[in-house]
């Protein structure tokens, strides 16, 4: 991570929604997560930390599942989460793809054990947007949604799980995805590319691509982080509370943040509707 971001890799997310690189995350900061993350995992496994969307507690049943949302809560007692978020290495890159002024998105982790059956089918992030729209209805959502928005995964592990369809965040759907989507979502798509990561490398990805999560037969474990960040700007609208950040308005989850990411978490605060 030394000088500006390669102007091939800016070119390279906006053309083929993603880029992969090593130098987003130092090398001890990686060690010191592995333990990290293994232990936020059996917190929830043990129902020693109980995270749900609506509140991070403690102590109460133990929970089996892949992705943990409230890492950088208090409770977990693993600040090293929120310390990630605003490290210079990772803000290297997305300074580059949004500017400087950011907000909270999110901080999560990927835990799935070797011999489960883990996939996601093929998909776009659309959340609550129309997934069967005409040509229009479809590349209205593409031009509009999460443009503000970079997120990220990153290996603990080696991670060969995300596969993406390059391109395919700027264009309508062909007729094989459009059955892949919305019908046969395990079904192979010709096109779609493998991200293999290296345990410490960290794909920079735009969720409007048609992708899959999949645990490869062979693969051990998945240990990964995801991230995201927002562009903020002084005139965003506020916004509604999505279910899934509930936890979040608790009080003791600002003063758990170090200074950087306190300022990101302000900024999302102050704009929620709730
Ligand atoms: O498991 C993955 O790598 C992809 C999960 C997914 O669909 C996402 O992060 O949007
Ligand atoms: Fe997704």
């Amino acid at each position: 991570m030394t000088g500006m971001v390669p102007e091939e890799l800016i070119t390279q997310y906006h053309k083929e929604g993603y880029f992969i690189v090593d130098d987003a995350i130092a090398p001890e900061m990686v060690e010191r997560m592995i333990p990290a993350a293994r232990s936020a995992n059996a917190k929830v496994r043990s129902g020693a930390v109980v995270s749900s969307p609506d509140r991070i507690g403690t102590d109460g049943p133990g929970d089996t599942k892949y992705d943990i949302l409230g890492v950088i809560a208090p409770e977990f007692g693993e600040p090293i989460f929120a310390e990630y978020l605003c490290c210079p290495p990772l803000l290297h890159y997305v300074h580059a793809l949004l500017g400087t002024d950011l907000r909270l998105g999110w901080m999560a982790l990927f835990v799935v054990p070797g011999q489960d059956k883990y996939d996601t089918g093929w998909h776009r992030d659309f959340g609550k947007e129309e997934r069967n729209g005409s040509e229009e209805v479809e590349m209205e959502i593409l031009g509009r949604l999460r443009k503000n928005l970079v997120k990220w995964h990153m290996a603990l592990v080696d991670d060969a799980c995300l596969w993406l369809v390059p391109g395919s965040h700027l264009r309508y759907r062909t007729e094989q995805e459009h059955e892949a989507l919305t019908n046969d979502h395990f079904a192979d798509l010709p096109e779609a590319r493998q991200i293999v990561l290296k345990k410490g490398q960290t794909v920079f990805w735009n969720g409007n691509t048609i992708h899959r999560g999949c645990l490869p037969a062979a693969a051990p474990e998945r240990l990964a982080v995801m991230g995201a960040l927002v562009r903020h700007l002084p005139d965003d609208p506020p916004e509604p509370l999505e279910d899934r950040f509930r936890w979040r308005m608790a009080d003791s989850v600002r003063a758990a943040l170090p200074p950087e990411t306190q300022l990101y978490y302000d900024r999302w605060r102050q704009l929620q509707l709730a």
